[in-house]
C-alpha cells in the first residue's frame, strides 16, 4: 500500500478494509463500555444492551420466548445479550468500512444505534424518563467521535512536502492509527470494567438490607416435612428444592435489587374501601405463616425442570385484602382480578376468588429459611398454591390493584397466554434418566407428581404397552406440594419405554392428550426410554 495516490476513488485494499473494520469494532466497543459506565451513574437497567434486550423480550412472540426458555433455559438471557452484541459487532464492522469513504456519515451512523438504545430505555415500563437515555446517547457520542478520529488516521492524504527523515508517510499514518485504536480499546476496556463494578455496587443498600434481615419465627409454622415425604433413592430430586437449585423464570435481564427499608406495597382499586400502603416492617409485624408450596412455570414442558418445592414464610394475602374491604366476586365484590405489579414493570393477574378462597395465598418474604434471594423476588413476592407462576407469583412486587379481567390484560395475557391458568395435573420420571442402561433385575423408577391444591392420589407406571401398575406414593406433605413416588421395576433385557401418569384428588387422571405450553400449560405423559443390559 502506498500513500501517494491522488485518485479519490481507488478501491480499498484488504489491509484498509481490515483497518476500517477494526476502527468500527473499537468504536462500537467504546460506545458500549462508555454507556455501561454512564449506566452505573444512572441505573443498570438503562444500559443499551439491557434496554434493547428487555424491549426485545417484551416484543418476543410467546412461541419464540417459549422456544428460548426450552432451549437455553435460564441461560436464555445470556444468549440474548450475546446475540445483541454479535449483531452490534456486525454493524460496527459495516460502519467502520463505510467510514473509509463517507467519514462523517459513517461516524454519524453510530448515533443511530444510540438513538435505538435510548428509545428502548425510555420505552421500558419502569423507565425513569430522560436520564435513562443518557447511557446510550453519551456512549454513542463517544463511539461516533472515536470512529471519526480513527477514520481521519486512515485517510489518504496526498503527500505534500517531505516525510520526516527516514520515515515514509504511509508507515507514520499506519502507526498513528494503531496507536490511537489500541489506546482507545484499552481505555474502553477500563471503562467497561469500572462500569461493571460500579453497576454491581449499585445494589449495595439492598444487599445490606437483606444481610441485616433476621426473619422472625413464624406464628404458624409448617409441619415438619413428614419423614416419608422425601425419597432416598439415587436420582430422585430432594423433597424441598434448595434455593440454589430452584428454577428461575422471569423477564429481568438485570435482577432488581430492592432495598427492603424503602420498599412499599400499595393495595388499591375497585372495591377497596380502605387502601393500604405497607412497609416491610409492617409485614414483619403481622402474623407470619410458613407453608410448603410447589411452584410451577407454565413454560414447563412435560418432563421439564421448571417446577420446584420450597418452604415459604409470608403473610396471608386474603387477610390483608379483607382488611382493605375487598370481597371476592362470590361475596358480591366488584373486582375479579388482582393485578400485581413489580418494580421492573411486570404485571401478573390472579383471580381474586382463588386468592381469597381459603388457600394459603402468600405475600412471601422468606424461602427455605432465609430472606428471599434477589433472583426470587426480594424483598416480597406472591405465591399462590395451584396457579402457574405467570398468573400468581409476582416477584419484586410493589403494587396490588383490584380490577376485572374484562378491564385489564396483564403482561403475558397481552402476549397470547391464558387469563386463568390453574396448574395441570402432571408427573415426571426422574430416575432412570433417558437412555440410561440399567442392569436387568430390580430397577427403582422414581419421580414426582403434582396437582397443587388438589393433591395427588395415585401414580401409575406403564412399561412399554403393558398395563398401568400403581407406584408407591411417598407420604403427602400437603395438597399444595408435589408428591414423590417410586416403583420397583423387574426389568428384563432390551429396550423399554417407561411412562407415568398421575391421578389427582378430584379423581381426574392426567391426560395423555398432548398440548403445547402456550396458552395454559403443557399436557401429556412423560416417557423415558432405557436399555436394560
Ligand atoms: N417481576 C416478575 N415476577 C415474575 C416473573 C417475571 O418475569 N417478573 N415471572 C413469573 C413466572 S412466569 C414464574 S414461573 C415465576 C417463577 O418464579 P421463580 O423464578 O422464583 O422460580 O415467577 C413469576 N413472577
Ligand atoms: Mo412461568
Amino acid at each position: 500500500m502506498t500513500d501517494n495516490d491522488n485518485e479519490p476513488r481507488r478501491p480499498n485494499g484488504p489491509l484498509r478494509l481490515a483497518a476500517g473494520a477494526i476502527a468500527g469494532v473499537v468504536s462500537g466497543f467504546a460506545a458500549i463500555t462508555v454507556a455501561e459506565l454512564v449506566s452505573a451513574a444512572v441505573r443498570p437497567q438503562a444500559g443499551p444492551v439491557v434496554a434493547v434486550g428487555s424491549a426485545a423480550i417484551d416484543r418476543t412472540p410467546a412461541a419464540v420466548k417459549d422456544w428460548a426458555v426450552r432451549n437455553f433455559g435460564t441461560d436464555d438471557k445470556l444468549v440474548l445479550q450475546l446475540g445483541i452484541l454479535a449483531v452490534l459487532a456486525l454493524f460496527a464492522v459495516a460502519l467502520g468500512i463505510a467510514v473509509l469513504r463517507f467519514r462523517r456519515t459513517g461516524a454519524a451512523g453510530v448515533l443511530v444505534f444510540g438513538a435505538v438504545g435510548a428509545l428502548a430505555a425510555v420505552s421500558r415500563p419502569d423507565t425513569k424518563g430522560f436520564t435513562d437515555t443518557l447511557p446510550s446517547l453519551v456512549g454513542a457520542g463517544a463511539g461516533a467521535l472515536l470512529l471519526y478520529v480513527l477514520a481521519g488516521r486512515l485517510e489518504r492524504r496526498p503527500t505534500t512536502g517531505p516525510a520526516t527523515a527516514g520515515e515514509p508517510v504511509a508507515d507514520r499514518d499506519r502507526r498513528g492509527f494503531v496507536v490511537t485504536a489500541s489506546t482507545a480499546a484499552l481505555a474502553s476496556a477500563g471503562a467497561g470494567v469500572l462500569g461493571r463494578s460500579l453497576n454491581s455496587a449499585s445494589g449495595r443498600s439492598a444487599v445490606a438490607s437483606r444481610d441485616r434481615l433476621v426473619l422472625p419465627a413464624p406464628a404458624s409454622p409448617a409441619a415438619a416435612v413428614l419423614r416419608g415425604a422425601g425419597l432416598r433413592i439415587p436420582g430422585a430430586v430432594p423433597f424441598i428444592t434448595p434455593n440454589s437449585d430452584f428454577y428461575r423464570v422471569d423477564t429481568a435481564l438485570v435482577v432488581p435489587k430492592v432495598d427492603a427499608t424503602t420498599w412499599r406495597l400499595r393495595i388499591h382499586g375497585q372495591g377497596v374501601t380502605r387502601p393500604l400502603t405497607l412497609s416491610f416492617d409492617d409485614l414483619l409485624r403481622r402474623e407470619l405463616v410458613e407453608r410448603d408450596i410447589t411452584l410451577t412455570c407454565v413454560s414447563n414442558e412435560v418432563g421439564g425442570p421448571y417446577v420446584g418445592n420450597a418452604r415459604w414464610i409470608g403473610v396471608r394475602l386474603a387477610d390483608l385484602l379483607a382488611e382493605c374491604g375487598v370481597r371476592p366476586p362470590s361475596k358480591g365484590g366488584p373486582a375479579d382480578q388482582l393485578v400485581a405489579r413489580s418494580v421492573d414493570g411486570m404485571t401478573i393477574g390472579s383471580p381474586i376468588e382463588d386468592v381469597m378462597d381459603g388457600r394459603d395465598a402468600l405475600l412471601a418474604l422468606g424461602m427455605n429459611g432465609e430472606p428471599l434471594p434477589f433472583a426470587h423476588g426480594f424483598p416480597v413476592r406472591m405465591v399462590v398454591p395451584g396457579l402457574y407462576g405467570f398468573v400468581s407469583a409476582c416477584k419484586w412486587i410493589k403494587d396490588i390493584e383490584l380490577t376485572t379481567f374484562d378491564a385489564y390484560d396483564a403482561y403475558w395475557v397481552k402476549r397470547g397466554w391464558a387469563r386463568r391458568a390453574p396448574v395441570k395435573t402432571e408427573s415426571r420420571i426422574d430416575t432412570p434418566r433417558p437412555f440410561a442402561r440399567p442392569k436387568a433385575g430390580t430397577v427403582m423408577v422414581a419421580g414426582v407428581a403434582w396437582a397443587q391444591h388438589r393433591g395427588i392420589d395415585k401414580v401409575e407406571i406403564r412399561v412399554d404397552d403393558g398395563p398401568w401398575r400403581e407406584a408407591r406414593l411417598a407420604a403427602e406433605d400437603t395438597a399444595d406440594t408435589w408428591r414423590q413416588w417410586s416403583f420397583p421395576w423387574q426389568a428384563t433385557k432390551g429396550g423399554h419405554t417407561l411412562t407415568v401418569r398421575a391421578t389427582d384428588r378430584t379423581g381426574a387422571v392426567q391426560t395423555g392428550e398432548r398440548a403445547r405450553t402456550v396458552p395454559d400449560g403443557a399436557s401429556g405423559r412423560h416417557s423415558v426410554v432405557v436399555t436394560v443390559e
